[in-house]
């Protein structure tokens, strides 16, 4: 199918509309479709009497409510999703015939959802913690789902330890304590005695772990897969997605501050960049190897914790997805939605990792108690837009009424239909690897060094991410208590780093261990967020301003800050209009009560005339915040005496300027640069 004949990025949004319903101005009525007409108060047996039996209005609307909730995920039970759009850049025929990567033409509808891993549904966004990064391709040959994390390797290798990790991770059973947090025994107990989560376990104390935005943060689909071309020939591949606004994060103390002030940060950024305009986009990069080359490496690439340095196996930018639409209800769309790695299409298919093998059970096997039964397929956000249909049939909520009598395969009655469907007619044919071996419950030897590629982590990492590191290793210890097992951690990542060793156990009063790795292993530039790309546009500048502002210059900048595509929302001790020395207003968007300054990229200090002195101090709180977080900040007119105040004129990243050109220049410069940690805080 082709634009022509129907199949277009907007295939699964007029799939949707079919059961979208807007009720305003409408009747009320029972779900038998009588209209109600009372319903505030319950049938009783006089004023004051008992409520009767009979009342089936009222039996209906309890019983649905009290059945409203269904179990949340098992892990990534927190998350927020977005449809939109990929487009492949150039026909990826040599390695995969997968329909959707052959034609840059064509647009494939998708949906993704992104998630923290440990915290209930009802916690906060901003934690430690990996962030899933789910797609679902809507493509004319059925739904591929990219299950993937902002981080590229697993913190085990074989699926059977899958639920040992989660309940370690949890909060513990005797207390349910704490929440959406690796930072307890458990955990770390689980670290030490598992050694091969070291890789996964850097990457989760680094600033990856604490992402600025579901918007700043890069995609793996960690698990290696297969590509297969219309010759029957494959290649390994890791899937990426690179967000175009480079990948940012917060630091920690702003990230802790943000779980209070704004539990719902990153659905609120994505939710309102969308609304704005500002679509998301991701860049998706696959790293080929051809099956010669499977032996090549010093580790095994069926291996979920090792990565392919992108320097030895590069990314080959394929091609590109766009969130353009936030859902209209998130629990039919963003609850309800399952995904799968094994929901695959032709061209590509599985590798022979252990964790991968395994998660194709697991997936369809939650949603069965999640979505309550075997039909969670014909759900609106899960269906797929290509025609679908078998024998299976009946189960709890089924929707689709089949017709005739058969519902089996082989029949005469129905010409032996549904029937399947050859390789060359599309029908999926698995990837013919050579198997054989004996049956055995065992690790391969190849999967056995695990602390190579933490320490390739650690040694690509720019000096201010290890700083972070080893604060995130001394803050995670800290909270755990029993001595032996912070012991057992220090000693386990001396192999890593003798350094990070070392001055952790310093921070927590720990053994120093007597020997470990100090040598400068290899170094990976693209593993450091350094290197990524930096841009103005659509960060969120707080602008402290009150009454007396200088007038035009002020508007001028703003206008500059806005056409880089930087949001600039005003701040000041009360809401309403402020005005401007040449008479010009100025709306406010929040008061000192209702922001904070983690709550923003950056801040821009006005001023304005005759302020009180609570005026001063709140606006002292913000800047200096601001500052320990290492933000840009920038002042014109007024705002000079409060960078004086506050000792912070001449740092780094603090700009400013009575030339409101040269002002602005550096500011938006000063903004792209994210964070300026040559920043000196005492
Ligand atoms: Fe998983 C959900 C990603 C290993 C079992 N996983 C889930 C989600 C993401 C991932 C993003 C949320 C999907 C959504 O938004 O609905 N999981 C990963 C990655 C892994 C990984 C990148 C390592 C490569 N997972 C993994 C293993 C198992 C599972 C080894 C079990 C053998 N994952 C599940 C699950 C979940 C899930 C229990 C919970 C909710 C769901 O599936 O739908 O089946």
């Amino acid at each position: 199918m082709s634009k022509k004949d129907g199949f277009n990025e907007n295939s699964k949004n007029e799939q949707l509309e079919q059961f979208r319903s807007d009720d305003s101005g409408k009747t009320m009525t029972t779900n038998q479709g009588l209209k109600v007409s009372e319903d505030e108060f319950s049938l009783k047996a006089g004023e004051r009497g008992p409520t009767l039996m009979e009342d089936f209005h009222f039996r209906e609307k309890m019983t649905h409510f009290d059945h409203e909730r269904i179990p949340e995920r098992i892990v990534h039970a927190r998350g927020y999703a977005a449809h939109g759009e990929f487009e492949v850049y150039e026909s990826m025929k040599e390695f995969t015939k997968a329909g959707f990567l052959q034609d840059p033409a064509k647009k494939t509808p998708v949906f993704v959802r992104f998630s923290t891993v440990a915290g209930s549904k009802g916690s906060a966004e901003t934690v430690r913690d990996a962030r899933g990064f789910a797609t679902k391709f809507y493509t004319e040959e059925g739904n591929y789902d990219l299950v993937g994390n902002n981080i590229p390797v697993f913190f085990i290798q074989d699926a059977m330890k899958f639920p040992d990790l989660v309940h370690a991770l949890k909060p513990e059973p005797h207390n349910e304590i704490p929440q959406a947090a690796s930072a307890h025994d458990t955990f770390w107990d689980f670290v030490a005695n598992n050694q091969e989560s070291a890789h996964m376990v850097m990457w989760a104390m680094s600033d990856r772990a604490i992402p600025r935005s579901f918007r700043m943060m890069e995609g793996f689909g960690v698990n290696t897969f297969r590509f297969v071309n219309d010759q029957g020939k494959a290649h390994f591949v890791k899937f990426h997605w690179k967000p175009v606004l480079g990948t940012h994060s917060l630091v920690w103390d702003e990230a802790q501050k943000i779980n209070g002030k704004d539990p719902d940060f990153h659905r609120r950024d994505l939710f309102d960049s969308i609304e704005n305009g500002d679509y998301p986009e991701y860049e998706l990069g696959v790293q080929l190897l051809s099956e010669e080359d499977e032996f090549k490496f010093d580790f095994d690439i069926l291996d979920p914790t090792k990565l392919w340095p992108e320097e030895d196996v590069p990314v080959k930018i394929v091609g590109k997805m766009t969130l353009n639409r936030n859902v209209d209800n998130v629990f039919a769309e963003t609850e309800q939605v399952a995904f799968h790695p094994g929901h695959v299409v032709p061209g590509i298919d599985f590798s022979n990792d252990p964790l991968l093998q395994g998660r194709l059970f697991s997936y369809t096997d939650t949603q069965l108690l999640r979505l309550g039964g075997p039909n969670f397929h014909e759900l609106p956000i899960n269906r797929p837009v290509c025609p679908f249909q078998n024998n299976q049939r009946d189960g709890f909520g089924r929707q689709t009424i089949n017709k005739g009598p058969v519902s089996y395969h082989k029949n005469s009655i129905a010409q032996n239909t549904p029937m399947p469907a050859s390789e060359s007619e599309g029908g999926y044919v698995h990837y013919q690897e050579k198997m054989e071996g004996r049956k055995v419950r065992k690790r391969s030897e190849s999967f056995k060094d695990h602390f190579s590629q933490a320490a390739l982590f650690w040694h690509s990492m720019s000096k201010p991410e290890q700083e972070h590191i080893k604060e995130a290793f001394s803050f995670e210890l800290g909270k755990v208590e029993r001595k032996s097992v912070q012991q057992q951690v220090i000693d386990m990542f001396a192999n890593v780093s003798m350094e990070l060793a070392r001055e952790v156990a310093e921070a927590i009063g720990a053994s120093v261990p007597t020997g470990g790795r100090s040598e400068a292993a290899k170094s990976s530039p693209a593993l450091s967020q350094e290197n990524t790309a930096k841009k103005p546009s659509t960060r969120k500048v707080g602008v402290v301003i009150s009454d007396g502002y200088n007038g035009s210059e002020v508007s001028e900048v703003l206008q500059s800050l806005t056409a880089q595509g930087i949001q600039a929302e005003l701040i000041s001790d009360k809401l309403g209009k402020r005005k401007g020395t040449d008479g010009t207003e100025l709306e406010v968007d929040h008061t000192f009560l209702t922001a904070d300054s983690v709550l923003f990229d950056a801040l821009y200090a006005v001023g304005g005339q005759d302020l009180s002195k609570k005026f001063v101090k709140d606006t002292s709180y913000f800047l200096n915040e601001a500052f320990m977080h290492y933000k840009p900040i920038g002042a014109t007119h007024e705002g000079k005496k409060w960078l004086e105040a506050n000792d912070i004129l001449n740092s780094a990243g603090v700009v400013y300027s009575e030339d409101m050109n040269e002002f602005t220049n550096e500011f938006v410069q000063a903004v792209a640069a994210h964070r300026h940690w040559d920043r000196e805080i005492v």
